[in-house]
């Protein structure tokens, strides 16, 4: 990493010098630790830890943030290397404003210590754990609720070794706190997966009964143990080096742990902890007591919307969303995507518009600033589809509606699968199920119907009456044809 000739590294001992508006707002290294984060990816930097951080600042508590990195040992020394301080730049078309964040308290690395952060979970210290470790973590199977282990999970559960998996160092976390008795814990889901809350007490709770947990351990957890569900939001793209650019230039010193992100934030958050928790409502929070319909509003009006963008934006070489939207009559076909397919599909919370929401939602997409890669958002399509577009489809249907504009968008994610770009250029299937969608496409017929058949058919992405409905395979059919004959360009402008 080329650091700046004579420009020092973020730490404590910089802090004094850093511009006013640029300093954290608590003492850093002197808040105690009361949340353990794990993931500590530029989302959790740029949402939860700022949050907290405000909510220390003007309300005090010993809810410092101990993170913990799954797997990523460079973020780690990094973020050590900087006394756990690191900087946001929040970027417009016209303004950047950068201030360092103080409320990371220490951080770890799981997979070089996960007993030490077993231990973390049965700290009486720790009430809270809130967690970002992207959908594919939950290994459940969303109509059964049952648990669907991979090896790693398996092992975890199974055997003493320690564990490298996620609900693996939870159930190993909880069993030590019920067996210490160290008082009642709030486990918060943070990724955008509908019912988070449900979903990860679930993901716990068939975890437990995997392990053969016993049954005062399982009423121990059923009693003390919170798991409320949240709505998060703030479009936080993956730092690159004009991140780390952006940041030396307004801090006067060098933040190799930088992340930049757009103005609008919001959290909303169920009021489940019996441990307490830090006044998340004054740094502007909304606690309620069902986050269901603000999640449903967001995944299917800003992501499915973005996922959208995303295969359509790659397929016709566009590098970021914002290049996508400038698409010609791409916001057109959005626009008609969240007001006829998502608004329809279900009802927003009191009060919100959806059409309206929407009209924010893609002047936020079209923000210059965020350099949004169209292929991160395009990742991990097969977790991501379902409560994004597929749920909207199937509600719909359900209401005997038409669902055309989402069916476009399961096609572009389909020929996205497929590998190419409009101009041939090769595009990555970065998926948890790559090998199993390629080895679908590849034994189908090479046509689109042969395409749309093999697709539709992967049960555990596609809800069974969406697979079995003739009227949605007609229309991504057809939607495949014209994108494949056509382009997405001409698609798009024989649709608007
Ligand atoms: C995006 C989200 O990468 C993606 O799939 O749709 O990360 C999105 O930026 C956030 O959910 C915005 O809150």
């Amino acid at each position: 990493m080329a650091v700046t000739v004579g420009a020092s590294r973020l730490g404590l001992g910089a802090v004094r010098r850093l511009p006013a508006e640029a300093r954290p707002l608590v003492r850093p290294g002197t808040v105690p630790a009361g949340v353990v984060h794990l993931g500590l990816g530029a989302f959790h930097r740029a949402h939860q830890a700022v949050y907290t951080e405000q909510a220390i600042g003007l309300a005090g508590g010993d809810w410092g943030i101990v993170g913990v990195a799954p797997r990523n040992a460079a973020l780690v020394s990094t973020l050590a290397a900087q006394d756990n301080l690191f900087s946001v730049s929040t970027l417009s078309a016209t303004d950047q404003h950068t201030r360092v964040v103080g409320s990371l308290a220490e951080v770890r690395l799981a997979a070089a210590d996960p007993q030490a952060v077993v231990a973390l979970l049965a700290d009486p210290a720790i009430r809270v754990v809130t967690l970002t470790v992207t959908e594919k973590a939950y290994q459940l199977d969303p109509a059964a609720g049952t648990l669907r282990p991979d090896a790693d999970l398996v092992a975890d559960l199974t055997t003493d070794r320690p564990p490298v998996t996620v609900p693996g160092l939870l159930v190993r976390g909880l069993l030590a706190r019920a067996a210490a008795d160290t008082g009642p814990i709030a486990l918060v889901s943070c990724d955008n997966l509908p019912a988070n809350g449900r979903r990860l007490r679930g993901l716990v709770t068939q975890s437990l009964a995997y392990a053969g947990t016993p049954q005062d351990v399982v009423d121990w957890v059923a009693a003390q143990v919170g798991f409320p569900g949240t709505m998060v939001d703030r479009i936080v793209p993956a730092s690159t080096p004009a991140t780390l650019a952006a940041a030396r230039r307004a801090l006067g010193v060098e933040d190799l742990a930088a992340v930049a992100a757009e103005p609008y934030t919001q959290w909303v958050i169920e009021d489940d902890f019996p441990g307490g928790r830090p006044a998340w409502d004054r740094a502007g929070a909304v606690l309620c007591a069902d986050a269901g319909p603000w999640e449903r509003l967001k995944l299917r009006a800003l992501n499915g919307v973005h996922s959208a963008a995303a295969y359509l934006g790659a397929l016709a070489g566009c590098e970021t969303i914002a290049d996508a939207l400038a698409l010609p009559h791409l916001d057109t076909v959005l626009r008609r995507l969240i007001a006829e397919d998502v608004a329809a599909s279900f009802a927003p919370p009191d009060g919100v518009d959806v059409v309206g929401y929407g009209e924010q939602v893609l002047a936020r997409f079209g923000n210059p600033a965020i350099r949004h890669r169209t292929l991160q958002v395009a990742l991990d399509g097969s977790q991501k589809l379902p409560q994004r577009i597929l749920h909207t489809v199937a509600d719909l249907r359900a209401a005997r509606q038409p669902a055309r504009w989402a069916a476009l968008v399961v096609a572009a994610w389909i020929r996205f699968a497929q590998g190419s770009a409009d101009d041939g250029r090769p595009l990555p299937l970065d998926d948890p199920l790559a090998t199993r969608i390629r080895a679908v496409l590849a034994a189908a017929p090479q046509t689109p119907a042969g395409a749309v058949d093999a697709m539709l058919g992967l049960d555990e992405v596609v809800p069974p009456e969406v697979a079995a409905d003739a009227q949605v395979h007609a229309d991504v059919v057809a939607w495949l044809t014209d994108l494949e004959r056509h382009g997405v360009r001409a698609t798009l402008a024989g649709a608007a």
